[in-house]
């Protein structure tokens, strides 16, 4: 066998034997490279007779073509195998989604938080919601509800006022949601059980009064309703909202025009451990609502006999109640719109709250 042949025999099997890129690149430099054993070969043509360069030469240049493409068949070969094995070792789901969906990433303001829970709980013990437009006239908002002309509590509820219209009626933004109760008992017989969470608005403000603010009321009405009724309905609520077995209710005579008799409501506390108030324990009271029986006169604008028919109401703010029970320290955050207080405070709107999955959880 020729030198040329045995050099040939030896760099093909080289070829055949690399198994990955790396190596059949070592076999290209070591064959073909500057100082590659083909490489040696070729430089000796320009000493060649011209007979030796039509023989050998061309023997020379055979090899060299024939390593060439056998290096180049292998290399892609490699390539291709190291390709394959990479697309087998490497599987991406494309089916994941790039980013948590808008329904993980949303956020449930504390306040319309507030809101489902409190529903939930009424909702347990039959209530319905109710709602009224936040644009009032000046008779549902007071004198349906037994302020009269010129009363002064009319003065206390700093009311907005909008210009008069044609006929001298001045519309205001509802200072309560009272006037949903008047309507709501124009509207329906009893017995009525209602709860009316909305927006309401006095000109207030202050680091602890926002010029709008919310509340809920609740209003029952029936033959027979009183306060023991109301007692066990607003201790029942407690109980649930502020999610203890027991609580401590002190009812304080009070007055409000739309009620007779009145109460303040204080709820037994622990205020000793800093800003997240404990409920159901401790020594200190805190007032969480205003309640009575609706006064004849209302039940009156509402189109019932208060001969016939007796009710009871009450009222919450719900912000400062937010703030206590969510441990935010700052009203005026509450509507502020950044994105960065309400992922903090904000809730999942896909843990929505239930009595018997927790409110709150
Ligand atoms: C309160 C306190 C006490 C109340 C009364 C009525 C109505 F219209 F039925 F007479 N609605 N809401 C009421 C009673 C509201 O808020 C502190």
């Amino acid at each position: 066998m020729s030198d040329l042949q045995a050099l040939k025999e030896k760099l093909l099997t080289e070829v055949t034997g690399a198994g990955d890129e790396a190596a059949i690149e070592a076999v290209r430099v070591n064959a073909l490279g500057k100082k590659g054993s083909i490489s040696e070969l070729l430089k000796t043509l320009g000493t060649m007779s011209p007979e030796e360069r039509q023989t050998r030469g061309a023997a020379i240049n055979a090899l060299k073509t024939d390593v060439f493409d056998a290096i180049t068949a292998r290399k892609s070969a490699l390539k291709d195998a190291a390709i394959a094995e990479r697309l087998a070792r490497e599987t991406v789901d494309i089916s994941l989604p790039v980013r948590s969906s808008p329904a993980e990433r949303g956020r449930i303001h504390p306040i319309s938080q507030i809101i489902d829970e409190i529903t939930a709980i009424f909702a347990d013990m039959g209530f319905s919601i109710a709602e009224g437009p936040d644009i009032e006239t000046d008779y549902y908002n007071f004198t349906a509800l037994n302020f009269p002309e010129g009363h002064p509590a009319r003065e206390m509820h700093d009311t907005f006022f909008f210009n008069p219209d044609e006929n001298g009626e001045r519309k205001v933004l509802r200072t309560h949601t009272s006037p949903v109760q008047v309507r709501t008992m124009e509207a329906q017989k009893p017995p009525i059980r209602i709860i009316i969470p909305g927006k309401t608005y006095r000109q207030d403000s202050d680091a602890t009064h926002s010029p709008m603010f919310h509340q809920v009321e609740g209003l029952v009405v029936d033959t027979k309703s009183n306060v023991a009724n109301m007692r066990w309905i607003l201790e029942e609520f407690c109980k649930a909202f502020f999610e203890v077995d027991d609580v401590t209710m002190r009812f304080r005579p009070s007055f409000f025009p739309f009620t007779e008799p009145s109460f303040e409501v204080d709820i037994q506390c622990d205020r000793s451990s800093g800003p997240i108030v404990k409920f159901g324990e401790g020594t200190d009271w805190m007032e969480i609502l205003g309640c009575g029986m609706v006064h004849p006169n209302v039940l009156r604008a509402g189109g019932l006999d208060p001969d016939v028919y007796q009710g009871f109401a009450w009222g919450m703010g719900l912000d400062r109640i937010a703030m206590l029970k969510y441990g935010m320290p700052d009203l005026r955050n509450f509507f502020d719109a950044d994105v960065r207080w309400m992922s903090h405070y904000g809730f999942r709107p896909l843990d929505m709250p239930t009595l018997f999955g927790g409110l709150s959880a």
